[in-house]
């Protein structure tokens, strides 16, 4: 059995009660997606962010998350966003150039507005490697989870530090 904390981050439990979170999402491969998202939800519920202290907002696909993250960031009092989507590598070079733009241009968001903005963007070369990261197959794992934890860790963490 690997050793597990050769691999991921050390989970860290943080009481998110006081958080308000913002989701947006793509709507591309919207079946992945939505268990994404559920991942996110249930982390979020296992941290006590209230319901109605979560907004979920959607876009057409994974290019438009940079700027919808700035404009739900510049619109209201969010204290981290998790930006998800699902790139799947097709034949042409689209797969290439819209992965490396939305890392980009979410890392540009979260260091200029100063709001965590977590990377929830799957760049995988096939549908079932998709699926696999959002715990749809055996021994997979929903990273969406995951995206849950590291928004109210650094969503409570940016409000410590300020
Ligand atoms: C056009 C496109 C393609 C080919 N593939 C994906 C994908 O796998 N995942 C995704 O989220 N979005 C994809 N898109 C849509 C673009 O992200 C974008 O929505 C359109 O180019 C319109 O700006």
């Amino acid at each position: 059995m690997a050793d597990a904390s050769l691999k991921g981050a050390m989970p860290e439990t943080h009481d998110g009660r006081s958080l308000r979170i913002g989701v947006v999402h793509a709507r591309w491969n919207r079946a992945v997606i939505d268990k994404l998202v559920f991942g996110v939800r249930q982390a979020l519920h296992d941290c006590n962010v209230p319901n109605d202290n979560i907004v979920v907002q959607t876009v057409p696909g994974s290019w438009e998350l940079p700027g919808a993250a700035a404009e739900l960031i510049s619109g209201s009092d969010f204290d981290a966003i998790i930006a998800i989507g699902v790139l799947i590598k097709g034949e042409t070079m689209h797969f290439e150039y819209i992965a490396d733009a939305v890392s980009q241009g979410l890392m540009r968001v979260q260091v200029d507005k100063c709001i965590p903005v977590t990377f929830g963007v799957l760049t995988v070369l096939t549908e079932e490697q998709a699926m696999a990261r959002a715990g749809m197959s055996a021994g997979g794992h929903n990273h969406g989870e995951d995206w849950g934890f590291a928004a109210v860790e650094m969503g409570l963490k940016r409000k410590l530090w300020r």
